[in-house]
């Protein structure tokens, strides 16, 4: 049994000059048969850790037979782990390290009960900056150029997430964080960023204030988005790409397996979220029983984390719905693409009996001419019978036939909403993740 992680674990292959696609070459691109070979050595070294420092794992895995020989096959007798699990072992329960060996501390949003803490050592803070390092170059930057990170700094992992993993790739960080968006305009004027890191929805108030304070696009340097936090679909992606004049991908992640960096879009296909499954390894199952979902199925993510050493998460219910496409990629690397997230199981919105998620509603809306990418999605009415309604701005005065656009949305959903055309500035502005759903309905009486 490995008593600490593997002596060079990652490999690096840092090339600080000249032109970077593939951070690491090795690793991303690397044969199929060879990655899965190194994810049952990770793996087995991860289930040792986890069974004898995490006693919530030791007593899932005492019993477990195979951990050396068979690893994967030995993962999928092992319940799932859940974000209440989590919340059950608050606020340390799940560290496998002593607390001199921390290095940082993070906490996911909270936003539903309490927040969950992670805790990091210097190997997984050096991991995590490794493949956001790679995730950058996938989205096009390259060393010696500039990003403003937009994503808050503090507990949330966005700021520091993307922070770290920019230096390591050699690019300049402006930490803007959020928020200022007049003064994050200013910078992009005068300190001429090449890539702009923020929620999609904080990237689209940054468009339009660009926009209210006359600097157009031209006048920026700025060629790359990297977008995530945040469910988004492509007619929001059309929004910014115009709007910023900019290549936007996305990126995904969640503080409980490490933050930003565990899959992204590259975007000489920008066609799925290619998840880094030397460190990350996924299933794809049915929230309801459990089972293993085909590719091209729509499921719940789980995560297993396979070199982290602070908090090891073994099969991790991410409640993330994607698929998952084995397909190559014009890019070169090997890894599966996931979808983008379809939606959370919990945030799954039951209208007269019809589940929608707020996702495939934004994704039929944009589709629409003269929409603005301004929305939210309002419950109204009496709690008995709430009626949803989706608020949108129009791009221009006059722009929107609110009838039309209602029953395009009702047809194309098969959910009975209606549609209220707002005044601009009606909707309120996101400086992080947005705020979709509103709860406008009557007191119960
Ligand atoms: O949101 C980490 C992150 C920071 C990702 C910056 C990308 C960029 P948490 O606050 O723990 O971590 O929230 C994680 O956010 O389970 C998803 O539901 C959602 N999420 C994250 N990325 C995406 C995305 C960060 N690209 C939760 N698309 C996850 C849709 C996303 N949802």
């Amino acid at each position: 049994m490995l008593a600490v992680a593997p002596a060079d674990p990652f490999g690096y292959h840092s090339r600080r000059e000249g032109y970077v696609v593939i951070w690491d070459r090795g690793m991303e691109t690397m044969e199929r048969s060879r990655l899965e070979d190194l994810q049952r050595t990770r793996l087995s070294w991860t289930l040792h850790w986890a069974r004898d420092r995490v006693p919530f794992y030791r007593d899932r895995l005492s019993h477990l037979k195979g951990l050396d020989e068979h690893p994967l096959e030995a993962l999928q007798d092992l319940p799932f782990t859940h974000k209440s699990d989590l919340r059950d072992q608050y606020p340390l329960g799940f560290l496998a390290v002593s607390r001199g060996e921390v290095r940082r501390f993070h906490a996911s949003s909270g936003t539903r009960g309490k927040p969950t803490v992670v805790a990091y050592t210097e190997h997984d803070l050096t991991m995590w900056s490794e493949v956001v390092a790679r995730a950058l170059a996938a989205a096009g930057m390259q060393p010696g150029q500039t990003l403003q990170n937009a994503y808050g700094y503090g507990l949330f992992t966005g700021g520091l997430g993307l922070h770290a993993g920019a230096e390591r790739l050699g690019v300049a960080v402006i930490p803007a964080s959020g928020g200022g968006t007049e003064r994050q305009v200013q910078l992009m004027l005068d300190l001429a960023p090449d890539g702009l890191a923020a929620t999609p929805s904080y990237a689209l108030y940054i468009a339009e204030t660009m926009h209210h304070l006359g600097v157009s696009s031209d006048q920026l340097a700025l060629k790359t988005g990297i977008f995530g936090a945040e469910p988004w679909s492509e007619g929001m992606r059309e929004h910014l790409e115009s709007g910023l004049g900019i290549q936007a991908v996305d990126i995904y992640g969640l503080s409980e397996i490490t933050g930003p960096g565990v899959a992204i879009e590259c975007v000489e296909a920008k066609a799925g979220l290619h998840v880094f499954e030397d460190f990350f390894y996924m299933e794809v199952i049915d929230p309801k029983t459990g089972a293993r979902k085909a590719p091209g199925e729509v499921g719940e993510l789980v995560l297993t984390t396979l070199s982290k050493e602070a908090m090891p998460m073994i099969r991790y219910r991410t409640g993330d719905l994607v698929s998952v496409n084995p397909e190559p990629c014009i890019c070169g690397r090997t890894s599966m693409r996931m979808s983008r997230i379809h939606g959370r199981s919990d945030d799954m919105l039951i209208v007269r009996g019809v589940n929608v998620f707020p996702s495939e509603i934004e994704r039929v809306l944009l589709s629409q001419p003269g929409v603005s990418a301004h929305y939210q999605l309002c419950w109204e009415g009496h709690p008995s019978r709430p009626d949803l309604v989706v608020e949108i701005e129009e791009a221009q005065v006059g722009a929107l036939d609110q009838g039309a656009l209602a029953i395009h949305l009702r047809a194309a959903l098969g959910v009975h909403l209606s549609v209220r055309v707002v005044a601009h500035g009606h909707i309120p502005r996101s400086q992080g993740k947005a705020i979709r759903v509103i709860n406008r309905m009557q007191e119960e009486s």
